[in-house]
């Protein structure tokens, strides 16, 4: 029994330190929440639905058009055989989130096609938890498939990605051209 608990302060340290980092990262660059790119949308005010099926390791669609100021509603299933991630942001965010992802895939939390939820829900404190629940992101296992709603507030380089250890690299993002 106290190997859990070993793991547990190791993941709530690992976890800490990488929350004061983006913290100090986000100040550097006076960005406030990270946001850029656009924030979560309402489902009532979404023009359209895109469909995005998620392979191992790409994305079918490769590139999206959307509106600046344009609400849409995704529907994101995973079609692959992997645990993978559907991401709305800048570069500079995957880049960072890619950090989080490593850390999540080293402790168990991503083994290949298998998210442990358990270790997901818990309580990190300080208010921490490793639930991946931020608005831009989804984490899907294969099989699964869940909507995001977010608004496209303006230009700028907007990716959508999958950050998950080596899929970004072997080419799992795309471009979405705001206009
Ligand atoms: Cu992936």
């Amino acid at each position: 029994m106290s190997t859990p608990r070993l793991v547990i302060a190791t993941l709530a340290m690992s976890f800490a330190m990488t929350a004061m980092g983006a913290g100090s990262h986000q100040s550097g660059h006076g960005q406030g929440h990270g946001m850029s790119g656009g924030k979560p949308g309402e489902a009532s005010e979404a023009s359209r639905t895109i469909k995005i099926d998620m392979h191992d390791n790409y994305y079918e669609p490769e590139s999206i058009d959307v509106k600046a100021g344009e609400t849409v509603r995704f529907v994101v299933s995973n079609k692959g055989s992997l645990v993978h991630e559907f991401n709305i942001g800048t570069p500079d965010m995957h880049e960072a989130r890619r950090s989080e992802m490593m850390m999540l895939v080293e402790h168990g939390v991503i083994q290949g096609g298998t998210l442990n939820h358990d270790m997901m829900g818990m309580d990190m404190g300080s208010g921490h938890s490793m639930k991946q629940d931020d608005p831009n992101s989804i984490l899907l296992e294969p099989g699964e498939s869940k909507e995001v709603v977010w608004k496209f507030t303006g230009s700028g380089d907007i990716e959508f990605a999958c950050n998950v250890p080596g899929h970004y690299q072997a080419g799992m993002y795309g471009d979405v051209n705001v206009n």
